[in-house]
C-alpha cells in the first residue's frame, strides 16, 4: 500500500481522527522532546515539567517556558498542519488530537480539535483557575492574575497531572468512532496518548502512522510510512 492508496482510503471515510505529535513541528524547527536533539537531551522532564518543580521553583520554570516562547514566537505553522487544516473540511466527521502546546495546528486554520497537554500561549491562574490568553514574549516573571494577584502559570499538562476531561472524552469518542486513525510525528511512549493507537485498532480502525522513525506503535498499526510530515501529510489531502 502507497501513500496515494491511503489518500483514497482518507477520501472514501466518513470519519478521521489524527493524532499529532512534537514531529510534526519539527519541519516548522520546533525541537521535539525525545532523540538527538530533543529538548530532553539537556533536561529532566521531573525538574521542569512538574507540579513539584513549579512548587518548589516557579521561576526555572517561567523562564524555561518564557525561552521557548521565545522561539516559537520564530515558528508559522509548516505544509503539514496547513494540509490537516485543509482536511478537515473534506471529511465528514473529523477530529485532530495533538499533544503538541505550541498552537501551530489553530495558527494554521485547524478548529475542530484538542489540545491535549494545554497551550503555551495561555496561562492559568494557580489561584482562581482563571485561564486566559497570553502571547507576551518575554512574559513578566513572576506573572500574576488581574483578578484575584493569584500566580499564574502555563496552561499546560505536566507529568503526574490529569488531563482535562471533555478533552479526554472528546479524544476517546472520535477516536473509538473512526474509520481511519492518522497517526504524525509522536514517538507514542507519553500516556494516556501512547494508549490511541491500540483503542481505535480495537474499535475497528484502519490506523496509518507517519513518522520519520519506527516507534513501539510501528508493529500495531495497519501501515507505516517513515518520511518528514511536511513531505507526506499533504499527499493525504483529496484531488
Ligand atoms: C496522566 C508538557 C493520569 C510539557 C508533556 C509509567 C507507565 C505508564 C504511564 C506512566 C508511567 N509513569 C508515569 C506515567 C504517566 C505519564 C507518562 O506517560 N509518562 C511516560 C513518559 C511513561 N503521563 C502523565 O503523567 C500524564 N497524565 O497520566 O494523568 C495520572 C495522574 C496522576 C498520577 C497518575 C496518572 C500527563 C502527561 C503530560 C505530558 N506533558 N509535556 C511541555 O510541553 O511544556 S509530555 C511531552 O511529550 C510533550 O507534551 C509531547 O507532546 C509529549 C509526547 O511527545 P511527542 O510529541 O511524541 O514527541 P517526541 O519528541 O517524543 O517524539 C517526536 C517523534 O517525531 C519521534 O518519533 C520522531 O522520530 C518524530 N519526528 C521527528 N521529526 C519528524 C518526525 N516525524 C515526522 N516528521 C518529522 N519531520
Ligand atoms: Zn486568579
Amino acid at each position: 500500500m502507497t501513500i496515494l492508496d491511503i489518500r483514497d482510503r482518507i477520501a472514501q471515510a466518513e470519519s478521521v481522527t489524527v493524532l499529532t505529535g512534537a514531529g510534526i513541528s519539527a519541519d516548522s524547527g520546533v525541537p521535539t522532546f525525545r532523540g538527538e536533539e530533543g529538548l530532553w537531551k539537556n533536561f529532566r522532564p521531573e525538574q521542569l515539567a512538574s507540579p513539584q518543580a513549579f512548587e518548589r521553583d516557579p521561576t526555572i520554570v517561567w523562564e524555561w517556558y518564557n525561552w521557548r516562547r521565545e522561539l516559537l514566537s520564530t515558528k508559522e505553522p509548516n505544509a503539514a498542519h496547513k494540509a490537516l487544516a485543509e482536511l478537515e473540511n473534506h471529511i465528514k466527521h473529523f477530529w485532530l488530537i495533538t499533544q503538541n502546546v505550541d498552537g501551530l495546528h489553530p495558527a494554521a486554520g485547524s478548529t475542530k480539535l484538542s489540545e491535549i497537554h494545554g497551550n503555551i500561549w495561555k496561562v492559568r491562574c494557580t489561584n482562581c483557575g482563571n485561564i486566559q490568553p497570553n502571547h507576551d514574549v518575554p512574559i513578566a516573571i513572576l506573572p500574576h492574575c488581574n483578578d484575584c494577584k493569584g500566580l499564574l502559570r502555563p496552561h499546560i499538562v505536566w507529568f503526574g497531572e490529569s488531563l482535562d476531561q471533555q478533552d479526554l472524552d472528546q479524544s476517546f469518542q472520535a477516536l473509538r468512532s473512526c474509520e481511519v486513525l492518522l497517526i504524525v510525528g509522536t514517538s507514542g511512549v507519553v500516556y494516556p496518548a501512547a494508549s490511541f493507537a491500540p483503542i481505535a485498532k480495537q474499535d475497528g480502525a484502519f490506523v496509518v502512522e507517519l513518522n520519520l522513525d519506527p516507534t513501539p506503535h510501528s508493529d500495531l498499526v495497519d501501515i507505516s510510512i517513515q518520511g518528514r510530515a511536511k513531505d507526506l501529510v499533504p499527499l493525504l489531502l483529496p484531488m
